[in-house]
């Protein structure tokens, strides 16, 4: 283990992910209200979870910013820390959204997303695949295929279409790769031609906002895209959680350091 002395000699920064994350800003956040001596480094998922590898590797002090439903709980031992100003939220969950006016326009896609309720179970199935090196879209197809029960519920009854063209927009987030995946999946065997779209945060709400694109199931509320939402909450529809579970975003860290909150950060 590592002692809280030990890990404020050594540790400088806070790896991060992507800047436009929700994570990062909260981990910003967390550096002013907690005072801690640290910087926040925006990196990107991958290289996140690849900082992690070596550091746990080399039993040596990390602190990321981290969620769950993700993969990496599975693979290593880690824990969040305490956070007793609530930065990083309360209670947030993931969110399905769309753009004004899907409903009308493509009501049998607006019907299909807004039925769409997985669990945690669920995600971390696909996402566990893809980590182990299965392709993104063939991880997807192995659950949709594994899960027609719960597949049919979201598409029963639901009129199909004949190739019209949908566009979904996600963030590179594992996670969210996961479920913008099956989604797809399940769209197109209602008739849909469907394109991904991977964009940086800001711009998955400002393509909805401006109806540039239809729908995102990477949309996490309330805390995490706080400030997305206050800017665009006029121009887009909520139609609410798609993950049946408790996700959550914090500050993480490996078991082997002996600390349990964002306070004992604090040099
Ligand atoms: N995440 C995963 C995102 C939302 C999904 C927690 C890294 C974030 O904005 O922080």
């Amino acid at each position: 283990t590592l002692s809280k002395e030990e890990i404020a000699k050594d540790l400088t920064v806070i790896t991060g992910i992507d800047p436009g994350s929700g994570v990062v800003t909260n981990a910003e956040k967390a550096v002013d209200e907690y005072g801690l001596d640290l910087t926040v480094q925006a990196s990107q998922s991958a290289a996140m979870t690849q900082a992690l590898e070596d550091a746990i590797s080399k039993n040596e002090p990390i602190v990321v910013t981290g969620w769950n439903p993700h993969w990496k709980f599975t693979r290593y031992e880690l824990k969040y820390l305490e956070d007793p100003k609530g930065v990083f939220g309360e209670a947030e969950g993931i969110h399905t959204i769309a753009r004004s006016g899907l409903k009308d326009d493509k009501p049998e896609a607006y019907e299909v997303l807004d039925n769409f309720l997985w669990s945690e179970e669920d995600m971390g199935e696909v996402m566990v695949a893809i980590e182990e090196g299965t392709a993104d879209v063939d991880a997807a197809k192995d659950w949709v295929e594994k899960n027609e029960e719960k597949v049919s519920e979201w598409t029963n009854g639901i009129e199909k279409v004949d190739s019209e063209e949908l566009m979904l927009v996600y963030v590179n987030w594992d996670s969210e790769v996961a479920s913008t995946n099956v989604i797809k999946l399940v769209l197109e065997e209602i008739g849909y031609n469907v394109q991904l779209s991977e964009v940086e945060s800001a711009f998955m709400w400002q393509a909805l906002a401006n109806g540039e694109a239809d729908a995102s199931v990477a949309a996490w509320l309330p805390d995490t895209h706080a400030s997305y939402y206050a800017d665009y909450k006029d121009d887009i529809e909520d139609l609410g959680k798609n993950l049946d579970g408790e996700p959550k975003t914090g500050l993480v860290v490996p078991k082997y350091m002996d600390i349990d909150s964002i306070e004992d950060l604090k040099a």
